[in-house]
């Protein structure tokens, strides 16, 4: 019998995984030479585009007598529920260090993840070819963060293949077979992901943790209790390879033939039709962190869009959507994102893969208010929130923030942190003399382009990794625009109760450059609190009614222009404004904040 290792490669974005994971299919054989190219597990055009991958890869690969099980997993924060499902199917990690960069901000992230999954940790510092590369630095950063001897710690280069051989070895030394189950148990499985074709339906990638899967077995989803029968199982290599079965510790997939969305969970427990073992806890759903709403160009698509959610949802299943209208957009989608370049991918995937013309409002958080009748609530969308006098308390999320830079950034950064309501910093300095700084802030706050100022007065050397945590009291206020007297419900934001004149100028400003010109006087006002903050009136458009006068007496061209005044008058008390579409997107579309 083949004895099996299955492992993940964890690291900060950029720090070589795809590329390491390039050299190891190499050396086993995985991919022929004609098929390789550089990170071929990124699959997708998006990860190709962009040089990042977006989701977890799994391949099996033949070492000797070995069967190995690799996951490659994505490095930006936004995706660490990519890793953590890929954490579960796994009994070890390689965790990676680019040796030119040293210890980054996500590395002490994904390496919490791995040590609560009780990972067994493979440190490597990669890219030691590279001119700039300070290995022996490097491997004594990662030993010390261990508490390892330097010694234990191998060392790769993903381009020349150096490092490749002793990094399998220690793999298969290191790492654990998995627990294989008693012998002649009923099939058991764990879903960590899954693939959705149109013949084929849902195909389920499983770690198997007891038994035997073959194709033509009566299964069932355990969660949502739906019967299927294996119509194929198989391995990934990475394409999905049918195989005769899948055993206990094997990692690999079953087609289901599914094709009803919502009906297979990642963490549900895929197991014998009747059968006796129980299901797993699953995993934790991961918190949205920023909600966008997704509108149709044109409301002939909305059945596609929902359809295109429900489809991505599938191959992501950190994303979240429900239905909700708005006056002049139409029907559309609320959707939560785990981040800002998570949103930024589901949108890109919606246009690309479904082909659909977006209109996409300013991302925003989620605040939990507690009403005067003392209702509890969970608002996710600006317009939603109750108005001022309705407000018992409100509450946010906050954020744990681990920042990795070299001393010389720390005192525009320590700026930057009270500019965004940080708390409770601490320092801490590498060997290396760059220093650790973790400190708490609101959500909102390292929302508002936290990430860009760091990047920035870094030079790019400071590297960022968060973690949520649970609510606390927050001091932030609705900012209604008002046009012509009235609300328009759309462009409500929540802000800081300290920026909200900031905001409201910001607002009128705006939206006062873009409206178009009306035949009466039009105000444009920010209200907030119960009273207006900023107030701006847009002049109006004067019709020439003396033009066809000339010669003659004044007092004729003064009543006609008296006439239009109270024309003017008039329609001024009646009032409503009709705000162009594309006005309208231009302001509840991202750009100010
Ligand atoms: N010199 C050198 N460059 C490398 C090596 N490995 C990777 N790179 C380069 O580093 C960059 C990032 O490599 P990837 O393999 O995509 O990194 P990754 O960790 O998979 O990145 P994410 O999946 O986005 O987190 C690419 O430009 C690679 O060409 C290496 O061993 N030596
Ligand atoms: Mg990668």
């Amino acid at each position: 019998m083949q004895q099996i290792r299955n492992f993940s490669i964890i690291a900060h974005i950029d720090h070589g995984k795809s590329t390491l994971a390039d050299r190891l299919l190499e050396r086993t054989g995985t991919i022929p030479e004609r098929k390789m190219r550089d990170q071929v597990l990124d699959k997708m055009d998006l990860e190709r585009e962009r040089g990042i991958t977006i989701k977890m890869q799994p391949v099996r690969m033949v070492w000797g007598e070995y069967t190995l099980n690799l996951i490659d997993t994505p490095g930006h924060i936004d995706f660490s529920y990519e890793v953590s499902r890929a954490l579960a199917a796994v009994e070890g990690v390689i965790l990676l260090v680019d040796s030119t960069q040293g210890v980054e901000a996500q590395t002490l992230t994904t390496l919490a993840m791995a040590r609560e999954q009780g990972c067994v940790i493979v440190p490597v510092v990669s890219k030691i070819d590279a001119p700039a590369a300070r290995v022996e630095e490097v491997k004594a950063e990662l030993a010390g963060l261990l508490g390892v001897s330097p010694a234990t710690v191998l060392a790769v280069s993903g381009k020349t293949g150096v490092g490749v051989d002793e990094l399998l070895a220690a793999v298969v030394e290191r790492i654990p077979a998995p627990v294989q189950g008693a012998a002649g148990s009923e099939p058991r499985g764990i879903i960590f992901d899954f693939s959705y074709s149109i013949h084929r339906g849902i195909a389920v990638y499983l770690r198997v943790t007891d038994g035997v899967f073959k194709k033509g077995q009566p299964l069932t989803l355990r969660a949502t209790d739906a019967a299927f029968t294996a119509l194929e199982v198989g391995r990934l290599t990475p394409e999905e390879t049918p195989t005769d079965e899948l055993s206990a510790g094997d990692i690999g997939y079953i087609v289901t033939g599914i094709k009803a969305a919502g009906t297979a969970g990642v963490g549900d427990t895929v197991g014998l039709a009747r059968g006796v073992l129980p299901a797993f806890l699953g995993f934790t759903r991961p918190q949205s962190v920023v909600w966008a709403s997704v509108y149709p160009e044109s409301q002939d698509d909305l059945p596609l869009l929902r359809q295109s959610l429900g489809r991505l949802q599938l191959s992501d299943s950190s994303l979240s959507f429900e239905e909700e209208s708005s006056g002049v957009l139409g029907r559309g989608f609320r959707c939560g994102f785990l981040g800002l370049l998570h949103l930024e991918i589901v949108i890109e995937r919606l246009k690309r893969e479904f082909n659909l013309a977006l209109i996409v409002t300013t991302p925003t958080i989620a605040y939990v208010v507690t009403t005067m009748r003392g209702e509890r609530v969970r608002v996710y969308t600006p317009s939603k929130f109750p108005p001022y006098g309705e407000i018992a308390q409100t509450e946010e999320p906050w954020a744990r923030v681990i920042i990795i830079t070299p001393s010389s950034a720390m005192s525009p950064i320590v700026q930057l942190l009270y500019e965004h309501e940080a708390e409770d910093q601490a320092v801490e300095t590498f060997p290396d003399g760059r220093l650790e700084i973790t400190a708490q802030m609101p959500l909102r706050e390292l929302m508002r382009g936290f990430f860009d100022s760091l990047k920035n007065v870094s030079s790019g050397y400071a590297s960022l990794s968060y973690e949520l945590l649970p609510e606390r009291p927050a001091d932030v206020v609705r900012l209604d625009v008002l046009v012509a007297g009235k609300e328009e419900a759309a462009f409500a934001r929540v802000v800081a109760r300290r920026r909200v004149e900031e905001e409201a100028e910001k607002v009128v400003e705006k939206l006062h450059t873009l409206l178009p010109r009306q035949l009466f006087v039009t105000k444009i006002q920010a209200q907030a609190l119960g009273r207006i903050i900023s107030s701006r009136s847009l002049s109006a458009m004067r019709k020439d009614v003396t033009g066809y006068l000339y010669g003659g007496d004044v007092t004729r061209k003064n009543k006609l222009l008296d006439k239009q005044k109270r024309g003017k008058k008039k329609l001024q008390a009646r009032a409503s404004v009709e705000i162009p579409l594309d006005v309208f997107m231009k302001m509840v579309q991202d750009g100010d904040r």
